[in-house]
């Protein structure tokens, strides 16, 4: 494979062809797609090597034309990582009827008879908090690698996907901030953005489930060895640092990562799924009309090792005993 032309691997194998989509910087650039894989066979050595060549560049890639069903979704996923399993998040009903394959996050306006969610489903409340820039999962203290989303069903217009790459926004980020970045640990919670938007009551057994974790701002991602600044819309304050002073430098850094220069906004095409570096970009879905169009889209998070477990599983949290009604 090489980066921007459809040629022959050595030795006579698979064809790709990687085409930059996205901004190109002195010396970088981000989003890509990539053309030629078939997910309905199981993902060989060289769609491997070619995925990971292309997410350590790109850190964004789209796979065009995957029609594909949950099994080779996450199949694919798995050849990179272990899955994160959708937690518990402290209310899911055990009688809830699961759209979706198993491991898999559903991001659809849909229930499980394909109507419809209503208004106060907690997946449209969930889906709602995606239109804030986000890094999947960093209130985890697993170490969230890559998201896989998957369009199955595709509205007539919205729902489009924004993303940043934090990795050029590290690049351009001023000295006196880098420096401050450079020493700054911020903590990230899941309700953050769900208690902003004032649309959700925190049960206690909500909050056990889903505690905040701890992350460093600045790091460097193993694969291409560059520094990224790591902080999206569930980080709610650094530690140690006053409260004013922790908000100012929260809001710039975002305000900075998401800048129109460093982003990529993806129009959809139906059998897209795009794989996204975590660590290293912020992405959030624009509006459509949920009430109207059908926006069926499946996810698979891996990590970067550890067993294929949730983040509930992984913290010793079993669900709730009393079986909460959920419309999700
Ligand atoms: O719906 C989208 O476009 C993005 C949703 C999202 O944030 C996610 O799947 O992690
Ligand atoms: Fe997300």
């Amino acid at each position: 494979m090489r980066l921007g032309n459809t040629v022959d691997t050595p030795g006579g194998g698979m064809v790709y062809a990687v085409n930059c989509l996205g901004p190109q910087f002195e010396g970088s650039a981000f989003a890509a797609e990539l053309l030629g894989a078939n997910l309905h066979e199981p993902p060989g050595d060289e769609l491997v090597d070619a995925v990971e060549e292309a997410m350590a560049r790109y850190a964004v890639v789209v796979l065009r034309d995957q029609q594909i069903d949950d099994a080779e979704q996450v199949r694919f996923a798995r050849a990179f990582g272990p899955l994160e399993l959708p937690p518990h998040m402290g209310m899911r009903p055990a009688a809830m009827k699961v759209r979706v394959g198993y491991g898999l996050y559903d991001i659809s306006n849909l229930d499980a008879d394909g109507n419809f969610l209503p208004e106060d489903s907690l997946r449209l409340i969930f889906n709602k908090g995606n239109e804030n820039f986000h890094t999947d999962s960093s209130f985890n203290t697993l170490p969230t690698k890559w998201s896989m989303l998957s369009a199955r069903v595709l509205p007539p217009s919205g729902g489009d996907t924004e993303f940043c790459d934090a990795r050029a926004a590290w690049d351009a980020l001023p000295g006196e901030l880098r420096e401050r970045a450079r020493e700054a640990t911020a903590e990230h919670w899941l309700w953050k953005t769900r208690v902003d938007a004032g649309k959700m009551q925190i049960s206690e057994e909500m909050r056990n489930a889903m505690p905040p974790a701890r992350h460093p701002v600045v790091r460097t991602i193993s694969e291409s060895g560059r520094r990224s600044l790591y902080l999206g819309a569930h980080v709610t304050h650094i530690v140690d640092w006053p409260r004013d002073e922790s908000d100012r430098f929260i809001a710039a850094i975002n305000g900075h990562i998401a800048r129109p220069e460093f982003r990529y906004v993806h129009k959809w095409r139906l059998g897209d799924l795009i794989v996204w570096d975590n660590r290293c970009t912020l992405h959030r879905a624009t509006p459509y009309e949920v009430f109207r169009h059908k926006r069926d889209m499946r996810r698979a998070t891996i990590n970067e090792y550890g067993p294929e477990v949730s983040s509930t599983t992984a913290l010793g949290i079993p669900p709730p005993k009393v079986e909460l009604t959920s419309p999700y």
